[in-house]
């Protein structure tokens, strides 16, 4: 009997996908290249052993691995993003016929994508760009899975593509048809974007957490432990306990151990260069990747630190007060993380034509996936409730627990400064709120200068918008 779907690319992920699709009754054929000088044979590895007594079939050639699927192939991709989807792509195409799918479930670029979807439907076939969440756990136990593409192939993959995602508290699956093009790489995108958003509040809070309060391990991991019962309930702020105590064989704290130079892979990145060309402020992402960046400068800032003796002794802070200040802090700033996330994805699928979903994209990374939190819910209501949500900040309930927290996330903000702590995203996050609660900015200076120096026109306060206006400033009056 042929196999349900084909696997490509037995790396980490690629293993446990094959698994979790075995272990769902699906039957799956592998293949990997083999890379001459390389003395273990990845195929006949996985099969005699992790493999060992699943439907999954291992395959030497890519002929006799196409030829092992059933009618229409379904090729699931799990290799490096980049050249290698397009050199794998290019070797199956003259082995695949019409109606024939593949599947690309690496973090790829959308544009990539949007142009692979293209190039396949010239010649009958369908591509999919499927965003996968979760790390290796996910890829065996459940993932957030994210697909994207050419529709027509949405049919044959959703039972197996649902089968192999997490499940949400309500037990539907962490799975849901994205949109054209490279909507679902997009959307997986925004994902890691907001996850780093998220990574560096979470450090932000530990950085205060240790510095205004002098708190050990112990007692942050106390701490965290303690919110992640309430609102801030996350895989993340879970995370962040566990790595609070855990000790090295024999030896300290782990963390204490680390080297503060953060890396990165690209897709914060890729958030922000888009957030750009979209002109759509992602100010909490691009600041985290800036974090990050400099954070990797970590014999410049030893040097710096030296010649800038700014840190003095701070004093120790009242527990109770600023465990709750830094609670609503966290809290709000994450909010706008989310808020900006989804307010580029609203862009984007205007721009694109994607009429992206956002209810149901955050019902997407309720599960397996690493930003999975509990308000992600409470996201996907405020978009249920109002699908053209023009700002998520907009929406009632947020409204009335951003307005909540705003003084004490502007105090705390402002001690943390005070005391010379770099906190750049809760910095950002509350500078963008502000902006975005202003009626009356300060851009009608940029108005004038722009239009001083180059003539670049304004609108006015008494003319409708549209109206552009020039003044001859230097003229004598
Ligand atoms: P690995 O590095 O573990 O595996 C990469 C796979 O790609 C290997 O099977 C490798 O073959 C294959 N490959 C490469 Br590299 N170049 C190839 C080429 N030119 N032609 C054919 N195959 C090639 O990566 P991974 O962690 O499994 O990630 C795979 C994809 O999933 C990436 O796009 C990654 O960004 C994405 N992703 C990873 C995670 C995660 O948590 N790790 C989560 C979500 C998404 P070889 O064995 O011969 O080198």
């Amino acid at each position: 009997e042929k196999a349900d779907i084909g696997l490509i690319g037995l790396g980490v992920m690629g293993q446990n996908l094959a698994l979790n699709l075995a272990g769902k009754g699906w039957k799956v054929a592998v293949w990997n290249r083999t890379v001459p000088g390389k003395e273990e044979h990845i195929v006949d590895n996985f099969i005699a052993k992790r493999a060992q007594g699943k439907s999954i079939v291992g395959t030497q050639t890519l002929e006799e691995f196409v030829d092992a699927l059933k009618t229409p192939k379904v090729v699931f991709l799990m290799v490096q993003a980049g050249s290698a989807v397009d050199e794998m792509t290019g070797r199956l195409l003259p082995l695949l016929h019409k109606g024939d799918i593949i599947i690309d479930g690496g973090n790829s670029n959308f544009e990539d994508t949007e142009r692979r979807v293209k190039e396949l439907y010239e010649k009958g076939m369908y591509f999919v760009g499927c965003g996968i969440s979760g790390g290796e756990e996910g890829a065996l136990h459940g993932a957030s899975v994210m697909p994207g593409g050419a529709q027509e192939a949405w049919p044959f993959i959703q039972p197996m593509l649902k089968s192999i995602a997490a499940r949400a508290e309500d037990g539907s699956p962490c799975c849901e048809w994205v949109g054209p093009g490279g909507a679902g790489h997009y959307v997986k995108m925004v994902h890691n974007g907001i996850e780093y958003g998220d990574m560096e509040l979470i450090a932000e809070t530990y950085y205060a957490l240790k510095n205004l309060l002098a708190l050990k391990n112990e007692q942050m991991a106390d701490v965290f432990e303690r919110w992640n019962q309430g609102r801030l309930k996350s895989y993340l702020i879970e995370i962040t306990a566990a790595i609070l105590r855990h000790k090295e064989c024999g030896g300290g704290y782990l963390i204490d151990s680390i080297l503060d130079a953060a890396g990165q892979k690209g897709t914060g990145r890729w958030s922000v260069i888009n957030s750009l060309q979209l002109n759509t402020p992602l100010d909490v992402i691009a600041e985290a990747v800036f974090a990050r960046n400099l954070s990797a400068e970590k014999s410049l800032r030893v040097l710096m630190a030296k010649h800038y003796m700014h840190v003095e002794n701070h004093p120790v802070y009242n527990y109770q007060d600023t465990v709750a200040a830094l609670e609503a802090t966290l809290y709000a700033a994450r909010l706008v993380g989310y808020a900006q996330g989804f307010a580029l994805m609203r862009t984007a699928s205007d721009t694109y034509k994607w009429n992206l979903n956002l209810s149901s994209i955050a019902l997407l990374w309720r599960a397996g996936c690493i930003i999975r939190s509990a308000f992600l819910n409470d996201i996907a209501e405020a978009y249920h409730r109002a699908p053209g949500l023009s700002h998520m900040l907009l929406d009632r309930h947020f409204g009335l627990e951003v307005a909540e927290a705003l003084p004490v996330w502007k105090k705390s903000v402002s001690i943390m400064l005070k005391e010379g702590l770099a906190v750049p995203v809760f910095s950002a996050a509350l500078n963008y709120f502000l902006g975005l609660t202003t009626h009356h900015s300060q851009a009608n200076m940029i108005q004038a200068m722009r239009d001083y120096f180059g003539a670049h026109t304004f609108e006015r306060v008494d003319s409708p918008r549209g109206e552009f206006f020039h003044e001859q400033w230097q003229e004598k009056k």
